[in-house]
């Protein structure tokens, strides 16, 4: 005994990592500033007035602090998108859902554990529409000692792709929401703060990789947007796939990278060239009639010792509708699922779901055209409750929410077909209640009641797999038979194909209250929004903590 007593002791003191996390302390403090990016002199939210905001950089198992200190007349909450929260629902952010937003001139300690995970993920504001600027990365490295499953990069990048309106974004959305019209279209993509060269406007810089021949970089890529997918390319190189939100890969070699908002990608470079300056493009992806920002946001790649004007190697950049690489990129992608980093995919499945999800009209007197656009899953449109859904089940608070969200469309329809007439929407705030542990299985299926549109779709608290996906309507007869329950990819947010659904199944191994949504922020704000409720399980490990002291309140 007092032999292994010693050994572990020896064990600690050769290697102080193989025993001790560590905890990281972060000030985020919200500011504003003022811009004049983009030909627009505006101010915008920041944290601590950076844009994009600081990288927040962890390890595995290590625990984070975040203070965060409002000083603008907004209403803050930082999401901290992808990180499991396990048990720590009260750090998970999303105003209404876990937690009363931090009111001008407060402040609330976010305190959570990277438990499991380890990759690149995104911080960003949730509510409203401040995402828009209030956003970062999370780089969680594996803990010390342990090495990637993939070569070792030499170097490693952070590239956030984003869009970027001239106007305030709170005005553009309050504006919509009051003439129940579509938003304004964002004015610009950018990489990193940067839209590169946009017409009539001298000022705006593009974002440049510098990059050394013969070095491999891993480049972490973010999408932040809040309305658009996006396509990645840089010119003479492919990029080989290593993880994606979080997860690790089967190295996948491609050309294109396809991001939802939401999404994380981590792609390894290797500068393989002698000299030279390379375009980079991040383009948008609609495959329907939505309308949508079409500009290209464009970035150089550049060697070390290429001269000033050296000409630039350009790449074709994939067509706005260009479906077919969109579905190559999705279905190619592949757990690891390695000894060390297994693909845990439920086998039995306690709760099948089909949910429905789109964007629809409803009568409204007050709106411009005496109608507005609506976003509903199984034809419910969330209505956001004015007290937190989590203290509402922590403190049993009546009358907040019901737990009768329903498992299947209501009125079954031909899906990616013609809707029947009169489809009006519910509404409500309701949740649906799993046990701790069970699993589940849910079809994601795209509808077309105004148009088929590619919905990137995101769960709070968990990870999931993605079994399967396809075109037109999920077929419970003929399309189980093609589920990979092997190595499917691993993620938290899927971009649901237009007119198509997808397959994903998780274990609900996480007590708390767990927003489910489209990452599209426009369609989140009308509606196309539900909540989980997962049940405390019976064990010492398995119940929601008690929430910590200075939890805002409502
Ligand atoms: C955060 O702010 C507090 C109070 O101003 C200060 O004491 C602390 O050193 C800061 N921590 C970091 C990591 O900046
Ligand atoms: C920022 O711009 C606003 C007007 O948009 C102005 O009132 C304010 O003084 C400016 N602040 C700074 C620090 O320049
Ligand atoms: C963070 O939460 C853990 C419980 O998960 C608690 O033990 C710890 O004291 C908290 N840290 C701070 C600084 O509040
Ligand atoms: C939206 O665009 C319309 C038309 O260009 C413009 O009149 C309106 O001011 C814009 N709204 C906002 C909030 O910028
Ligand atoms: C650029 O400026 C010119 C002259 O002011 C104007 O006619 C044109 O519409 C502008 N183009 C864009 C894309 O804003
Ligand atoms: C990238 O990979 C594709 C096949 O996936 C190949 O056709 C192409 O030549 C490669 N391009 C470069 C620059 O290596
Ligand atoms: C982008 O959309 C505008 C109208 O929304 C259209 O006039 C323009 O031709 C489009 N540009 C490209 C490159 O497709
Ligand atoms: C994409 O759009 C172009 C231009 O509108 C059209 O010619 C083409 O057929 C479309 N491609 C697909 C795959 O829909
Ligand atoms: C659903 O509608 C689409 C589009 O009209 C059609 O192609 C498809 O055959 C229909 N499916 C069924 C099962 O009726
Ligand atoms: C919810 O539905 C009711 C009944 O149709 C309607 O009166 C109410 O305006 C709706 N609420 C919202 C926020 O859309
Ligand atoms: C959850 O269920 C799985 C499968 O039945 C079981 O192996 C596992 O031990 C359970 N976990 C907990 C925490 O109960
Ligand atoms: C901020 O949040 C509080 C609490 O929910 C709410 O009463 C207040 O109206 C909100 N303020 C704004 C500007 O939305
Ligand atoms: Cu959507």
């Amino acid at each position: 005994m007092a032999f292994w007593v010693q050994l572990t002791l020896l064990v600690a003191v050769l290697f102080p990592a193989y025993v001790e996390s560590m905890v990281h302390h972060y000030n985020f403090t919200v500011v504003t500033i003022n811009t004049t990016k983009l030909c627009s002199s505006k101010p915008i939210v920041t944290i601590n007035g950076r844009f994009p905001g600081p990288t927040l950089y962890a390890r595995e198992s290590d625990n984070v602090l975040v203070r965060v200190t409002n000083h603008v007349q907004y209403n803050i909450t930082i999401h901290w998108h992808g990180v499991r929260q396990l048990r720590t629902g009260w750090a998970d952010g999303p105003a209404y859902i876990t937690q009363c937003p931090i009111q001008p001139g407060e402040n609330y300690l976010y305190n959570f554990t990277l438990t499991g995970q380890r990759g690149t993920l995104l911080w960003h504001a949730h509510i409203s529409w401040q995402r828009a600027t209030v956003h970062g990365a999370v780089v969680i490295l594996p803990k010390k000692g342990v090495p990637y499953p993939f070569p070792k990069p030499d170097k490693e990048k952070i590239i956030i792709l984003g869009d970027w309106w001239k106007a305030d974004t709170e005005a553009v959305i309050n504006q919509a929401l009051q003439t129940g019209l579509p938003p304004n279209l964002s004015d610009a993509h950018i990489i990193n703060g940067n839209p590169g060269p946009v017409s009539n406007c001298s000022s705006d810089r593009a974002y440049t990789l510098h990059v050394k021949s013969g070095t491999t970089y891993l480049l972490r890529i973010i999408n932040v947007a809040l309305n658009d997918e996006l396509f990645f390319k840089i010119a003479g190189h492919n990029l080989t796939v290593v993880e994606v939100d979080a997860s690790y890969t089967k190295p996948l070699s491609t050309d294109t990278v396809f991001l939802g908002p939401g999404q994380t990608t981590n792609v390894l470079l290797t500068a393989d060239k002698g000299v030279g300056k390379y375009l980079i493009a991040v383009s948008p992806f609609m495959d329907t009639v939505v309308a949508v920002d079409n500009l290209t946001a464009i970035g150089f790649l550049r060697y070390k010792d290429t001269v000033p004007f050296s000409p630039l190697t350009l790449t074709p950049i994939p067509p706005i509708n260009a479906t077919s690489v969109t579905s190559t990129f999705s279905r190619s992608l592949r757990s690891l699922n390695s000894k060390k980093y297994p693909a845990t995919v439920p086998l039995t499945v306690d709760h099948s779901l089909l949910f429905t999800i789109g964007v629809g009209i409803d009568p409204c007197s007050t709106c411009t055209n005496g109608s507005k656009s609506v976003g509903a899953i199984n034809n419910v449109s969330f209505i956001m409750p004015t007290t937190a859904l989590l203290q509402a089940h922590y403190y049993n608070i009546s009358g907040v929410f019901t737990t009768d969200f329903p498992p299947t469309p209501p009125i079954p329809f031909n899906y990616t077909g013609n809707p029947p007439s009169n489809l009006q929407t519910n509404n409500g705030t309701k949740l649906y209640k799993l046990a701790y542990n069970s699993t589940v299985e849910l079809i994601i299926q795209g509808n077309s009641i105004i148009a088929p549109e590619s919905h990137p779709t995101h769960l709070h608290g968990f990870n999931f797999f993605e079994i399967a996906r396809g075109v037109g309507n999920y077929d419970p007869q003929k399309d189980p038979k093609k589920y990979n329950l092997v190595d499917p990819v691993e993620r938290n947010t899927i971009s649901v194909p237009t007119a198509g659904w997808s397959a994903i199944r998780f274990r609900a191994d996480n007590p708390g209250i767990w927003f489910f949504h489209c990452h599209l922020e426009v369609h989140t704000s009308w509606g196309l929004k539900m909540a989980f409720l997962v049940n405390n399980g019976k064990g010492p490990n398995e119940s929601i903590l008690p929430p910590p002291k200075d939890l805002p309140k409502c």
